[in-house]
């Protein structure tokens, strides 16, 4: 039997009251009205000030909104596929879902991370992570698509992630499980999780031009899981801290066994000394399999490989990489502020928020002020390393923001409010009730240098009576404050897709003007690409049926199509020949499971079908794309074998 201590039990007791508590219906009294409506009021025909990119969960997908309207803009396919956007149903995307375990069209997005260049947003990239099948994703801010997915061996549920250092060096991640590594056999029992699991931190390295990602090195540790990571800024450059749960290690009911210890940890990981022992050849090569899923920009098609080699390095043997300082019940948020002094843990059970001095850290490893070691890792006293607590912020504190006048913002799930306090004298200054149990929160460049903080979103975990009701599921949602005074004022209330974590805004000025506004015909490198009516065709090659297909207002060429036999592979390549900005076509054809295309103008995309039966099939344009849309369609005959 597990062992289940009373204090432990004592305080979920709690927990669990107080957040049904906080779900209850309470709304009465809570709308707004008047000057605070007016904040949030974007004329029709007026853009927004920021561009929001909102994490979409267990949705896979990314969606970008504007602030502080809360207007839904476009929603990027990840670990999706999204028929919206053909992605995940074209032959060009289907490379970009592909794992070492084939074809992975989902996993639970819950992080994005803006790139950076010298702690602050630069507007070129925005990644996510998969909690799932462990996997980064970066997304290009010129074409708002998915360019480049990478897979994490010897990982799983990678949730401490993509956090990334000031000059977008590395995207970070940390497992959420232990696992035992791919690269020894993983057939052992379950029960010898202290023995065989282990827990890997992977820094990937981030090309400085084209953004290309790999796998730098990995950092093997002991069996802990990962939650969440930021990098350290100004004198913390080099430096990454995470928080880590179970350190009991448990590998069954978490919920009890995991929530034993008075405290767990706060990993500091000093990454310039890993490069160092990298470049001096302490790391071992191991053999391993993950996929990488790269966006061909002038073919526009995705090209996915496998590697097989992971450069791992042994956190406990090489003795001074890695810190743990010890920070009370369940840490979730680990969030650093502006200046890069101060390290925020946030116990998920705890009553209180520490904060710790990067200074006081520096010196207790200089001082050697251990009180032990977890694992063969050295533990610094907490006291050495405390900045201070803030006393009775809230219930159940989560994640931190910052506004980069020396103060924090922190989400608290059980009590359900943010609360703002200062970074310096830890005084509470502020709180702000949330509707209802707020996750995430984000201040535009909340977690750079430089914080732009006109606003804080709240994503809020429960909905309940906020919004129409929609059956037994309700919108996920959003909120909107004001932080521009010494009050947080809320203005604004909008609805999200799948469930939101982790969000982060930039202002449209870093963004708007590299938007890619048309895809060059000339520039279109697809090799079955018709670059204008003349070059389309029918070709075919054994049981490969090529139709190179164009499209432009307001019809398909070839348009009847002849000659298909049942039990074919029937591609059309369809190229849209416009050159107007925002004049997609779609592609559909009756009966093909591949649902259908969405071909931006000057590229090329490709709709695979093998039909089973004969007879007329009509095909058709699926975007409406001039008055004469309708009009925009056709036939293909399929004749017997
Ligand atoms: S987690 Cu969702 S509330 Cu996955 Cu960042 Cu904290
Ligand atoms: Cu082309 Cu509708």
């Amino acid at each position: 039997m597990n062992k289940i201590s009373t204090i432990g039990f004592g305080i979920l007791a709690t927990v669990t009251a107080l957040s049904f508590n906080a779900c209850k219906p309470k709304n009465t009294g809570t709308a707004i009205s008047g000057d605070a409506a007016a904040k949030a009021f974007v004329a029709p025909g007026q853009y927004d000030e920021f561009y929001n990119f909102v994490s979409g969960g267990f949705s896979g997908q990314l969606s970008t909104y504007g602030l502080p309207s809360g207007r839904l803009l476009r929603v990027i396919p990840v670990f999706s596929v999204d028929p919206e956007k053909g992605w995940g149903y074209s032959e060009e995307s289907k490379p970009m879902l592909m794992t070492s375990h084939g074809f992975i069209p989902w996993d639970d997005l819950h992080h994005t991370e803006l790139s950076q260049t010298n702690g602050e947003i630069d507007g070129r990239w925005v990644f996510g992570n998969a909690n799932n099948t462990p996997r980064v994703a970066r997304i290009d801010l010129k074409t708002f698509r998915t360019a480049e997915i990478i897979e994490l061996p010897n990982s799983a549920g990678n949730h401490s992630s993509p956090f990334i250092t000031e000059n977008t060096e590395y995207v970070v991640a940390g497992t959420r499980f232990s696992v035992p590594p791919d690269y020894v056999d993983g057939d052992v029992p379950i029960s010898s999780y202290k023995q065989n699991f282990k827990g890997t931190i992977s820094f990937i390295s981030v090309g400085k031009e084209d953004g290309k990602m790999d796998i730098a090195f990995q950092l093997l540790l002991p069996g802990v899981n990962f939650d969440l990571s930021h990098a350290g800024k100004g004198p913390s450059h080099g430096w990454f801290f995470f928080s880590c749960y179970n350190s009991e290690q448990a590998n069954t009911l978490l919920e009890v066994n995991a929530s034993q210890r008075d405290k767990d940890f706060i990993l500091a990981v000093n990454w310039k000394k890993a490069e160092e022992y990298l470049k001096a050849g302490k790391g071992e090569k191991k053999k391993v399999r993950y996929a990488r899923n790269t966006w061909d920009e002038s073919t526009h098609s995705g090209k996915h490989e496998i590697l097989e080699e992971v450069t791992v390095l042994d956190a406990v043997a090489l003795k001074d990489i890695c810190y743990l300082i010890p920070c009370p019940k369940s840490p979730h948020g680990c969030d650093v502020d502006p200046t890069g002094e101060y390290i925020v843990g946030s116990g998920k059970l705890a009553a209180l928020i520490p904060v710790f001095s990067y200074t006081k850290m520096q010196k207790a490893i200089a001082d050697k002020a251990f009180e032990g070691e977890y694992e063969g890792i050295p533990v610094i006293k907490y006291e050495s390393a405390l900045h201070g607590e803030v006393q009775k912020p809230g219930l159940g504190p989560l994640h931190t923001e910052f506004d980069g006048k020396g103060n924090a913002y922190t989400s608290f799930f059980v009590s359900s409010e943010i609360v703002k306090w200062n970074i310096k004298d830890l005084k509470v200054l502020d709180r702000a009730p949330t509707y209802y149990s707020i996750g995430h929160l984000s201040i535009p460049g909340g977690d750079t240098k430089k914080p732009n903080a006109k606003y804080v979103v709240a994503y809020n975990k429960i909905t309940k009576d906020r919004y129409l009701p929609t059956g037994p599921e309700l919108a996920q949602s959003a909120q909107l404050y004001d932080i521009s005074g010494d009050k947080m004022q809320l203005i604004n209330d909008f609805p999200t897709i799948g469930e939101p974590h982790y969000a982060q805004s930039a202002h449209a000025d870093i963004i708007r003007p590299n938007s890619v506004k048309i895809f060059k015909i000339e520039d279109n490198k697809h090799p079955y690409a018709a670059k204008g009516e003349k070059e389309s065709r029918v070709v075919r090659e054994g049981n490969k049926v090529h139709v190179y297909m164009t499209s432009i207002r307001s019809h398909f060429s070839p348009d009847n199509i002849e000659g298909v036999k049942v039990g074919d592979e029937v591609l059309f390549h369809v190229t849209n020949l416009e050159q107007d900005w925002d004049v997609p076509h779609g592609f559909a054809v009756k009966g093909a499971d591949n649902a259908e295309l969405l071909i931006m103008p000057g590229e090329t995309q490709t709709l695979k079908w093998v039909p089973e039966k004969v007879g007329i099939y009509p095909i058709y344009c699926t975007d409406f794309c001039s008055a004469l849309h309708q009009e925009m369609q056709g036939y293909v005959r399929v004749s017997p074998k």
